[in-house]
Order: C-alpha cells, then structure tokens, then sequence
C-alpha cells in the first residue's frame, strides 16, 4: 500500500477534484432497456446479455485509482460491478485467448492483454461510490481497468471480443501506446 499521494501519483500526474468527463465524440444514447452485451471470438460458448442479465451476475466491489492520459488522476473510487474473471468464466476461453478489444456503443474499441483484464481490480462497472454512474461516465456498463491509462477503460460496452493475436484500437491506432502503463508513462505509440 502506497502511504502517501506521491507514491501512488504516477509521473507526470495531477489529483484532479471530482471526475472529469472524456471521450472522443459525443455522448452515445444506449437503451438500457434493449442493450445487449456481447463476448464472442476465442471462446467455446459465445454469450449475448442483456444488461439486466448481466448485473444479474455475481458482482464485486474495488477501490482502486484512475489515470487519464491528459494527466488528471482520481483517487480512491470504489467500483460496483461484475469481474471479467466471472465473465470468462461464463463463456470459457479457447487455449489460445491472448487478447481482448473492447467495444463501446459509438464504435469505439481498444485493446487489452487478456491476462491485464484477469487482474483482481478490473470491474465491468455500472456503480461508483455508492451511486450509478452517470450517462457520460459510460453508463449502463462500462470496463474499469486501474492500471492502465483510461482510454483502455471503455464506456458503453457493447462487446468483449476474445482474440488470439493482438490488434490495436480506436487510440492505439491514433498514436497513444499500445501497453499504457500510467507508472512508467507509456503515452504515445512512438514510445514503443
Ligand atoms: N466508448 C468509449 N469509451 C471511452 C472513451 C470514448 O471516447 N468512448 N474515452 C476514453 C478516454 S480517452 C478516457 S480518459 C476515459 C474517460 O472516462 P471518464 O469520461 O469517465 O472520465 O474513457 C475512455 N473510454
Ligand atoms: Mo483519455
């Protein structure tokens, strides 16, 4: 455990107040009512929720930090949510999962190590500090994933699509590192 704000602030970093809101376009309308949440590719079962199925699942509550590459942090936000680990669970991975992207509602996605998401403070989300998140936080569902920058961390999700090999998304293709490690500033894809 880090005992004090510098040692949990990773370099570059600020403690922003509240909670900033950030994404490339606007605001996507999702139906709560007629969402779906899908997890296809490498797995032996592929699964469609709907979102009410999917916080049906057995959920998990995590503290964790927040890192945005445009350098605001926020501290000690604890998710309500359900675990990858669960998800996966569900579905069954093939041998061979490596890699995961995201997809959000607009058509956003980005990319993950399979093995990034399988760490015990990763939350598929819908509750922060005791209250829904807002429509602009990502809500019905969003992925929380604390230790990479949070650009991986995608709003609206609309799929989990289990691959075999790497690929990079809607960010990583547009110049922000591939791994995004906040500790070691991985910021731009020509770090890598
Ligand atoms: N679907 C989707 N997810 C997204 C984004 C986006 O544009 N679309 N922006 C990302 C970026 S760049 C950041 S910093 C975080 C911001 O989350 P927040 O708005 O809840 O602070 O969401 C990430 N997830
Ligand atoms: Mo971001």
């Amino acid at each position: 455990m880090p005992t004090k704000n510098s040692d949990r602030l990773p370099p570059g970093q600020y403690e922003a107040r509240g909670w900033p809101v950030l994404n490339f376009g606007r605001t996507p309308s999702v139906d709560e009512q007629t969402a779906t949440v899908r997890v296809w590719g490498a797995v032996e079962q592929e699964r469609r929720w709907t979102i009410a199925e999917f916080k049906a699942l057995p959920t998990v509550t995590r503290t964790a930090d927040f890192h945005c590459v445009t350098k605001f942090s926020v501290f000690d936000n604890e998710w309500f949510g359900v675990a990858p680990r669960t998800v996966f669970d569900e579905v069954g991975l093939q041998p061979d999962a490596s890699h995961v992207m995201l997809h959000g509602a607009e058509g956003y996605t980005t990319n993950v190590p399979l093995s990034a998401l399988l760490d015990d403070d990763v939350v598929f989300a819908w509750r922060r500090n005791g209250e829904d998140i807002s429509v602009e936080h990502g809500w019905p569902l969003r992925l929380i994933l604390p230790k990479r920058y949070a650009w991986k961390s995608c709003k609206w999700l609309t799929g989990v699509e289990v691959m075999t090999a790497d690929r990079r998304g809607f960010w990583e293709e547009r110049g922000y590192h591939n791994d995004a490690d906040p500790f070691t500033e991985q910021r731009y894809s020509y770090q890598e």
